[in-house]
């Protein structure tokens, strides 16, 4: 059974990157965003079946959050249909990753409304079934690298240890095969340890009960004004 792994994130943070670092040469690429573009450049969720080290996967790459609030409930219906497009059943997902551009410093103003979002996409049965992968490593000096690092580390702590005690699993990825590859390996492992239990996303359990996008526990999130940049940084 090949791991099933969702990739969700704002525009521009390398979900379509990272799945082209893991194809194989000779493969159809993922189409990816000039450098700086606000618009998503992946428009429906796509599937990529890829071989690491003779396991299988399949990664559901996703249209990126834009950088303004009107935009996230049209991102999450693009997610909700991934069947539609990709033919991947979704309540077979094994794990999701969230994407951040580390150059972007923290989860602030809209990305901090992204990661809400996520959050409750995922829901908590799901939560150890999720990683962080921050991209854009390779354009930072080491020491911009050390500090940019633990900021993010806490910010996230602050933000999503509350679900998962022992905190999630945040990957660096340097723009190479090396550091993606690291990351399904992560779910891989994941996937024997659990033994083929599999948790759900809450999202799609959602839409399978009959609920509606919107009044999903992300839904109903993007039906509020963004809490922009002021205020309490507790979700
Ligand atoms: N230097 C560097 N550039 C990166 C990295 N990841 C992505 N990029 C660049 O960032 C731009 C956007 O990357 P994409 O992979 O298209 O981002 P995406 O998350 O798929 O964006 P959407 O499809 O719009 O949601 C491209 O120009 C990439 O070359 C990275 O780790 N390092
Ligand atoms: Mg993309």
């Amino acid at each position: 059974m090949p791991v099933v792994i969702l990739l969700v994130g704002p525009t521009g943070s390398g979900k379509s990157t990272f799945v082209n670092h893991l194809l194989s040469p000779g493969r159809n690429m993922a189409k990816v965003g000039a450098k700086g573009d606000e618009k998503p450049c992946t428009k429906t969720c796509a599937r990529y079946d890829i071989a690491v080290d003779g396991n299988d996967y399949i990664l559901i790459d996703t249209p990126g959050f834009e950088n303004h609030q009107p935009s996230h409930f049209k991102t999450l219906t693009r997610i909700s249909e991934l069947q539609k497009n990709t033919g991947v059943d979704p309540l077979t997902i094994t794990g999701a990753i969230y994407f951040h551009r580390i150059t972007d410093g923290k989860h602030s103003g809209p990305l901090r409304d992204d990661l809400r979002i996520f959050r409750e996409m995922c829901g908590e049965d799901f939560f150890p079934c999720v990683a962080f992968v921050t991209t854009t490593w390779d354009i930072l000096n080491k020491r911009a690298r050390e500090s940019r690092y633990e900021k993010y580390n806490d910010d996230l702590d602050r933000r999503y240890l509350r679900f998962s005690e022992q905190g999630p699993e945040i990957f660096k990825c340097f723009n190479d095969r090396p550091t993606c590859s690291a990351v399904v390996r992560h779910f891989s492992k994941l996937a024997t340890s659990s033994g083929g239990k599999r948790n759900e996303l809450l999202l799609f359990k959602e839409l399978s009960s009959g609920v509606k996008v919107r009044w999903t526990a992300a839904g109903k999130i993007t039906q509020k004004p963004s809490r922009g940049n002021k205020g309490c940084i507790i979700l």
